[in-house]
This record gives structure tokens, sequence and C-alpha cells, in this order.
């Protein structure tokens, strides 16, 4: 497992051979703890999954950025962006959500995250996403799972049941990057307690992001964020001026809106 001292350089050529990478020492242990404390905050305020893919024993934190200040370092961690800038060139945060996977959840059903993007095959990659555990990810509960290579496979092929599925063991600290052309889902849950992960997911700017942050995450807050992090939740453009504001750069806008307290 490399370290977050390794170059971006390597992560994203083994990203890019192997469809995912698992780095260790991405947060430091107060991070960590830090976060986990803030989430089981904000999920005492959370319903449980709506359907079989979000899971009935399971909890999503959507507009994360909106409820917790404990994600905004790891979402401009340098390495990840370093990895970014290879793999995707210009991005944004797509869908950043905190997932609780209770006792007796079911296997989420395998995906890809590139699926929901109505692109003819084979096509560039346009999704990186990434997984942080706040609890030891484990076989037994619910470890994010995944099928090797299988971001290789030719248009139109899906999981079958004698391809290998393997569980991302890993501890708290470590952060799991994959693509979105990678088959993958959240395990079952066989144990008695909870598996607490974020996933902070990015997607080619150029594309419209699964969550609409600019309503998601209120305005006020955003003022208050480091520039990085308000650029990839939207207030950015896709060069030369793809998602402009009255001609101008948002970020113009938003420091305008600030002055006029708009
Ligand atoms: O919770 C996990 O381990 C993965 C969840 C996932 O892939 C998803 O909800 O799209």
């Amino acid at each position: 497992m490399p370290a977050a001292r390794t170059t971006g350089k390597e992560v994203a050529r083994q990203l890019l051979d192997d469809g995912y990478v698992v780095v260790s020492g991405m947060m430091p242990a107060r991070d960590v703890q830090a976060a986990r404390a803030d989430l089981d905050r904000v999920l005492t305020a959370t319903k449980s999954g709506r359907n079989p893919f979000e899971g009935y024993s399971t909890q999503r934190v959507y507009a994360l950025f909106a409820k917790t200040r404990t994600f905004d370092a790891a979402a401009t961690h340098p390495l990840l962006l370093d990895v970014l800038d290879q793999v995707l060139g210009h991005y944004q945060l797509s869908a950043p959500v905190g997932i609780r996977i209770g006792p007796g959840e079911k296997a989420q059903v395998l995906h890809r995250d590139d699926a929901i993007y109505p692109l003819p095959e084979p096509h560039p990659q346009v999704v990186v996403n990434t997984m942080w555990p706040l609890d030891p990810f484990t076989e037994k509960n619910g470890a994010t799972r995944f099928v090797p290579e299988s971001h290789k496979w030719e248009p139109g092929r899906r999981p079958a049941g004698t391809d290998p599925v393997t569980a991302a063991v890993m501890a708290p600290g470590s952060a799991m990057f994959y693509l979105g052309s990678l088959w993958h889902g959240g395990g079952a849950n066989q144990t008695s307690s909870s598996r607490l992960g974020v996933i902070l997911e990015y997607a080619a700017a150029w594309l419209r992001p699964q969550e609409n942050h600019c309503l998601a995450v209120p305005r006020s807050v955003v003022r208050g964020l480091p520039e990085r992090l308000a650029e990839l939740l939207g207030y950015n453009i896709y060069p030369p001026f793809v998602g402009y504001v009255g001609g101008s750069h948002p970020l113009k806008v938003l420091r305008r809106a600030d002055e006029s307290g708009a």
C-alpha cells in the first residue's frame, strides 16, 4: 500500500493500471477522530436509505460540505489534487457523501460511477472516486467491494457470478482511489456495528456534477471556504468559459455578492 508521501504520478499510474489504489497516511488520526465525532452528530438527524441502492439500513449524508468542515482538508489534499490533475485534467466535486452501513445491510448492487453519463464507450476517464474509511473496513462489516480489472472490460460487459470480487480492507486514515469505470459497491454488513466512510467523488469539469452544490451548500458557507474548495464546489469555469455567471468567473461573482451583502 503506497503512503501519502508517494508521488501523484505513481498513484495515477497505479490507478489507471489497476483501476484502484489504496494510499495510507492520507488523514491524520486526530482528523479521523474529529470527522467521526462530527459525522456522528450529523447522522443523528439523517434518515436511512429509501431504496435498495441507498440501502434501507444505510444512512447517507448528502450536502456534506453544508454540514461538516471536517472534510475540507481531505477534499483538497495535495496528493489527491495531483492525481486528479493527471487523470481528469479539469475537474470538480461530483458526489461528496458520508455513508454509514448499518448492521444487517445487504450488499449494494455492483455498479460503475461513470455509468450515469450517457457517453459512448470506450471513453476517457471522466470520474475518479475516493473512499475515506472512518471505521476499519473489513470483509464482514461492509468494506467497499470491487471487481479487479473491470475498468478494462469491453463495452457492455457486466459482472457475472464467476468474476472475482475483492473487499477494500483498509484502516481509517487511508483513502482508496478508484476509477469511475471500475465495477464496485458497498459490501454487506454482517456484524453488529456500523461501518462509516466518506466518498469524495470527482468528475470532469465539463460534466454536470451528481449533486448541485450551488443549491446544497449555502453561499454564506461557501464564502468561508478556501478558494480551491469553493472552485471544486462549482464556483469555477471549465476553460475557456463554461459555467460563467453574467459573463464573469463565478468566484468573482461570489466575492462581489459578498461585498454587496447579497
Ligand atoms: O459505501 C460504499 O462502500 C460504496 C458506496 C457506493 O459505491 C455508492 O453508493 O455509489
